[in-house]
C-alpha cells in the first residue's frame, strides 16, 4: 500500500511519498518538484499540471486556476465575486447555487463543478506519485486549509473520490508544517513544551499556528488565517499599477482584454520575484495589446510602498493565533516561515516586528505541507513503522446541535440545551461525543456553526441534518437513544451511530460453583480514540449492538451438575442500532458523484488516447528518418538499387502524408501507417541481421 502526501495550492502543487528510509517529494514529467494547478481544455484533450500551464496563454479562457478558491463556496459570495474578476475563464451560478465553471472541450462548450476541476488536479498527482511509486495509489492524505467550512472538505472528499483516491486525513496544511518539523526535533523534553509559530504565505491566503512541541508529541495552541491575504495580492498591486500606466502612456486597457491581462500578471509575478532578491526590476513586454511592445520598471522601495495596505494585513492573523494561544512573546521559541509567498523581504521585516524575533527558515518552504502529510498518512497506513509522535490539532470553527422536542442528556448525565455547543473552539480532532436522547418515533438533529463570522461571506450556519429512525419504542413508551456525534480526522461533524438501548429484566441461569460478580455497565469510562485523546462518554460499549448477554449458560457447562444451576434475576442490555440518514445542505448527492466518476474515468481515457496517439504518430516519424539514414548507410551493402528506390518513396510519402492529411489521425491510422513502412523495411533490416551473424559464424567453422 502506497503512502502519499499531497499539497495542493493556488498556484503549485507537491506530492511527498513514504519510502523504507524516508519521505521524499516525487518528480514530475518534466523532473519539478512543483506541479502547477492548473487544468488546461484543448480541442482533443485536456492537459493537466505543468502541461496545462503551458497552454495558459495560448488558451487563457479554457484553462482553469485557483479552483481552491471557488471550491465549496457560494457564487454570490463576494469573496468568490472579486476573485472571478481576476480568472480568464467563464464562470455562472450552478443548480447548487456553487460557481460553474465553462470552457470549451473537444469543440463543445462544457460545464465542470470546481470539485470536478480539482479532481482532475488529484488524479495528475495521482499519476505522478504512481509513476514513481511502480505501484497504484488510493490511501494518501490531503493538505486543506484550515478556515475550509464542513462543505469545503467534504468537496475535496468527492474530489479524492473522483480521482480514485482515499484520504485518509484532510490535515490541515499548518498542521501537516508543524508535524514535518516536530517529528525530526531530537530536543524535544517530557515536560518543557516549546512553542513555535508557524507563519504560511501562500498564493492566495494566509495561515498561522502556533504549536508546543513535547517529546513525541505536538498539540495545536491556536490557529488563524486571513482566507484573502497572499502573493497573488502582490502580483495585483503591480498589474494595477502597470495597467493605470500603460493606459496612459500607451493608451491601451490591458483589462478589457484576458490574453494581455494573463500575460501582464504572469510578467508582475516574475517582477515581484525579482524584487524579493533585487533593489528593483524592470517589465518588457512585446506586443501586449493592439500590436505595442510595453516596458516598464519598478524599484523595490515603490514597490512597498505600495503593497504597504498588504503588508499591514499580514500582522493581523499572527497577533490573533498568538492571543488564542494565551502565549506571551517571550515564550515562544521560534517563528518559522514557510510557503513562497513569504519570500518577500519586507513581509520577513513585518513578521520580525510582530514577533520580536527574526524569523527563521527552517523548513523547506514549499514542500513541508506535501512531507508532514506524507508522514501522517505513513502513520495512518499499516504498511509502515513511524516514530511515535501524537498530532493533536485544534478545530477552529465552534459547532453546536440543534434540535426538536425534549432536550436530550448529554455526557455527564445533565440536560443538554437546544444549540449547545458540542464541539468547542479550539476541540481536538478527533473527539466523539455520546447523547442520550428518549423519543417516541423518528426525529432529527441539525449540526450548526455557531458563529458564522469568520467563514466565508454567505455561509448558512446550518451544516447538516441527521435523521434518525425509524426505531420501534417498546410498550409504546419513550425509547432511550444513544447517539455518537463524530467530529472526524477530516474535521467534519456527523452522527456516526444511533443505538436504542432497552433494559430487560431475565432469568438468567447461573451456576454457583462460578459466581461471577454481576456484569456492571459502568455509567462513565474513557474511551481511548484515534489520536489517543480521551473522550468522555457515558456508556462503553455505545460502539454497537451489544453482546446479548455474557454471562455462561448451563448448556455451555456441559457435565456441571444441574443441582448448582440457580435461576437469577438480570438486568440486560438489548442495543438495536437505528438508521442515520444524512444530508448536507449544498453537497453533492451520491448520484451525482458517482456520474462525475464516471466522466472522469471517460476524460481521463480520452486524454490516454491521445497521448498514445501522439506517441504512434511520433513512432512512424521517426521511423522515416531512422529507415532514410539505415537505407544510406547500415543497409546499403544489403539492398538492391530498386528496393532502396521503393522505400525511400514510400518514406518521402510518408513524411508529406505526416504534414498534410495525416496531421491529425487517429492511432489506429498511425499504426497501421508504421506496419506499411515495416513490411517494406523489417524484410531488409532482417536480411542484413542474417548476414551479420552468418559472417562470423562461417569464418568460425573454417578454422
Ligand atoms: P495557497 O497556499 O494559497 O494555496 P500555494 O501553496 O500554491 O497557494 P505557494 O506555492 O506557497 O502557494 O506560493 C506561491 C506564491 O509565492 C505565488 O504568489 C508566487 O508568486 C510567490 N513566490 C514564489 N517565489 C517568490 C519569490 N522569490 N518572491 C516573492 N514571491 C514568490
Ligand atoms: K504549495
Ligand atoms: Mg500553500
Amino acid at each position: 500500500m502506497s503512502v502519499v502526501g499531497l499539497d495542493v495550492g493556488n498556484e503549485n502543487c507537491i506530492v511527498g511519498v513514504a519510502r523504507q528510509r524516508g519521505i521524499d517529494v516525487v518528480l514530475n514529467d518534466e523532473s519539478k518538484r512543483e506541479t502547477p494547478a492548473m487544468v488546461s481544455f484543448g480541442e482533443k484533450q485536456r492537459f493537466l499540471g505543468i502541461a496545462g500551464a503551458a497552454t495558459a496563454t495560448m488558451n487563457p479562457k479554457n484553462t482553469v486556476s485557483q479552483v481552491k478558491r471557488l471550491i465549496g463556496r457560494k457564487f454570490q459570495d463576494p469573496e468568490v465575486q472579486r476573485d472571478l474578476l481576476l480568472f480568464p475563464f467563464a464562470v455562472t451560478e450552478g443548480a447548487d447555487g456553487g460557481p460553474l465553471i465553462h470552457v470549451q472541450y473537444m469543440g463543445e462548450s462544457k460545464a465542470f463543478t470546481p470539485t470536478q476541476i480539482l479532481g482532475m488536479i488529484l488524479s495528475n498527482l495521482k499519476t505522478i506519485a504512481e509513476k514513481n511509486l511502480g505501484t497504484s495509489v488510493v490511501d494518501c492524505v490531503i493538505g486543506i486549509p484550515v478556515y475550509f467550512t464542513e462543505l469545503q472538505r467534504r468537496a475535496y472528499i468527492d474530489a479524492a473520490s473522483i480521482a480514485g483516491m482515499r484520504p485518509l486525513r484532510l490535515m490541515h496544511e499548518t498542521t501537516a508544517t508543524a508535524l514535518a518539523y516536530g517529528i525530526y526535533k531530537t530536543d524535544l523534553s517530557d515536560t518543557d513544551p516549546i512553542n513555535v509559530v508557524f507563519v504560511d504565505i501562500g498564493h492566495a491566503s494566509m495561515q498561522v499556528c502556533v504549536a508546543a512541541f513535547k517529546k513525541g508529541q505536538l498539540k495545536i495552541l491556536g490557529h488563524s488565517f486571513d482566507r484573502c491575504c497572499g502573493g497573488r495580492d502582490f502580483d495585483e498591486v503591480l498589474f494595477n499599477y502597470f495597467a493605470d500606466k500603460f493606459k496612459e502612456e500607451y493608451k491601451i486597457n490591458v483589462t478589457t482584454n484576458a490574453r494581455a491581462s494573463i500575460r501582464l500578471r504572469a510578467a508582475c509575478e516574475k517582477m515581484k520575484k525579482v524584487l524579493s532578491a533585487n533593489p528593483e526590476a524592470p517589465l518588457n513586454i512585446e506586443c501586449l495589446m493592439d500590436e505595442k511592445d510595453v516596458r516598464g520598471f519598478i524599484k523595490r522601495d515603490q514597490f512597498e510602498a505600495l503593497a504597504a495596505p498588504i503588508l499591514e494585513r499580514v500582522k493581523g492573523p499572527c497577533e490573533k493565533a498568538l492571543a488564542e494561544s494565551k502565549l506571551s512573546l517571550d515564550k515562544i521559541s521560534a517563528v518559522e516561515v514557510v510557503g513562497s509567498g513569504s519570500r518577500i523581504p519586507a513581509i520577513l521585516k513585518i513578521l520580525s516586528s510582530v514577533f520580536g524575533k527574526e524569523p527563521s527558515r527552517t523548513l523547506n518552504a514549499s514542500e513541508c505541507i506535501a512531507r508532514g502529510c506524507a508522514l501522517q498518512c505513513a502513520m495512518l497506513s499499516p504498511t509502515f513503522r513511524v516514530r511515535d509522535f501524537e498530532v493533536q490539532d485544534s478545530f477552529p470553527f465552534p459547532i453546536a446541535l440543534s434540535w426538536k422536542g425534549p432536550a436530550p442528556e448529554s455526557d455527564g448525565g445533565e440536560e443538554a440545551s437546544p444549540n449547545s455547543i458540542v464541539f468547542v473552539k479550539g476541540n481536538p480532532i478527533p473527539s466523539t461525543k455520546m447523547l442520550t436522547f428518549y423519543r417516541s418515533g423518528t426525529f432529527s438533529i441539525d449540526v450548526l456553526y455557531v458563529d458564522t463570522s469568520e467563514l466565508p461571506p454567505l455561509t448558512t450556519p446550518k451544516i447538516s441534518t441527521f435523521t434518525i429512525g425509524p426505531f420501534t419504542p417498546s410498550k409504546g413508551e419513550k425509547a432511550k437513544l444513544k447517539v455518537k456525534i463524530r467530529l472526524n480526522l477530516h474535521g467534519i461533524v456527523s452522527v456516526e451511530s444511533a443505538t436504542v438501548i432497552e433494559e430487560e429484566e431475565v432469568e438468567v441461569p447461573v451456576t454457583k460453583s462460578v459466581t461471577k460478580e454481576s456484569k456492571e455497565v459502568p455509567t462513565s469510562e474513557v474511551h481511548q480514540d484515534g489520536e489517543g485523546k480521551d473522550v468522555k462518554m457515558d456508556d462503553v460499549e455505545a460502539n454497537g449492538p451489544g453482546t446479548e448477554n455474557d454471562l455462561p449458560s448451563a448448556e455451555e457447562k456441559p457435565g456441571l451438575d444441574s443441582s448448582k444451576v440457580e435461576v437469577v434475576k438480570k438486568k440486560k442490555t438489548k442495543r438495536t442500532d437505528v438508521p442515520v440518514n444524512e444530508v448536507v445542505a449544498g453537497g453533492l448527492p451520491h448520484a451525482e458523484l458517482q456520474k462525475a466518476v464516471e466522466k472522469e474515468y471517460e476524460m481521463a481515457l480520452q486524454d490516454r488516447v491521445m497521448e498514445e496517439t501522439k506517441e504512434k504518430k511520433n513512432a512512424v516519424e521517426a521511423y522515416v528518418y531512422d529507415m532514410r539514414n539505415k537505407l544510406y548507410d547500415k543497409l546499403q551493402e544489403y539492398v538492391t538499387e530498386h528496393e532502396r528506390e521503393e522505400l525511400s518513396a514510400k518514406l518521402q510519402q510518408t513524411e508529406d502524408w505526416l504534414y498534410e492529411d495525416g496531421e491529425d489521425e487517429t492511432k489506429s491510422v498511425y499504426v497501421a501507417k508504421l506496419g506499411e513502412l515495416k513490411k517494406l523495411g523489417d524484410p531488409l533490416e532482417q536480411r542484413q541481421k542474417e548476414e551479420e551473424l552468418r559472417g562470423p559464424a562461417i569464418l568460425e567453422l573454417n578454422y
